[in-house]
């Protein structure tokens, strides 16, 4: 069986759980504690969260969630090599955490690796002062920054279709470069 790995990462609270919740075909296997400190939430993911869908015959898809809080990076390690691809969330309403996004390209080095970067955006069902659209210019331009031309989609981490369709991205990068 061909083995790929997708790494899901981004800022506290912006889903990285939640899809893995949405996607995975085996009950994943959830990290998430109480936070010991105030993130606006009550649980965080404080190892790796691990689902597994299947994407054809003899494809398996395994699903890293790795905690947004950076107290935690340490757990990086273990899923940087060969992977299949790298999703980005980013939580629209949310100020741009831009050097968070800096500090994770330049640990995972996509670019060199030719590895697949797809940037999702969620909560995009919320109302914000800021338009989604420019919003999503000014992330696009913190992975140019880096040279990094990715996708960028809006995604309801909580929607089976959606999440989907965010795969079918990744797939395809990864069959035209
Ligand atoms: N309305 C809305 N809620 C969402 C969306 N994506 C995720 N959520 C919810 O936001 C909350 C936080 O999501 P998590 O998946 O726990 O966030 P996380 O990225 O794993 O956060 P950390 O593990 O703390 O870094 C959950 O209640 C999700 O169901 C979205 O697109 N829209
Ligand atoms: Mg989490």
């Amino acid at each position: 069986v061909d083995f790929r790995k997708l790494v899901i990462v981004g800022d506290v609270g912006s889903g990285k759980t939640q899809i893995i919740k949405t996607l995975s075909e085996i009950s994943p296997f959830l990290t998430d504690e109480k936070s010991s400190i105030d993130i606006g939430k009550q649980y965080t993911t404080v190892g790796i969260d691990y689902g597994r869908i299947v994407l054809g015959e003899n494809i398996a898809l395994g699903l890293y969630g790795v905690p947004g809080q950076e107290r935690f990076s340490f757990v990086l390690d273990s899923v940087r090599e060969s992977l299949w691809g790298i999703l980005f969330l980013v939580k629209y309403g949310e100020p741009i955490n831009s050097k968070n996004i800096d500090r994770l390209v330049n640990y995972f080095n996509p670019l060199e690796k030719n590895t697949a970067v797809v940037v999702a955006i969620t909560h995009c069902d919320a109302d914000h002062q800021q338009d989604l659209g420019d919003f999503s210019l000014d992330v696009q331009n913190v992975f140019k920054a880096h040279g990094l031309d990715a996708p960028i989609l809006d995604l309801d981490a909580r929607d089976w279709e959606s999440c989907s369709l965010l795969l079918h991205t990744i797939n395809a990068l990864n069959q035209y470069d």
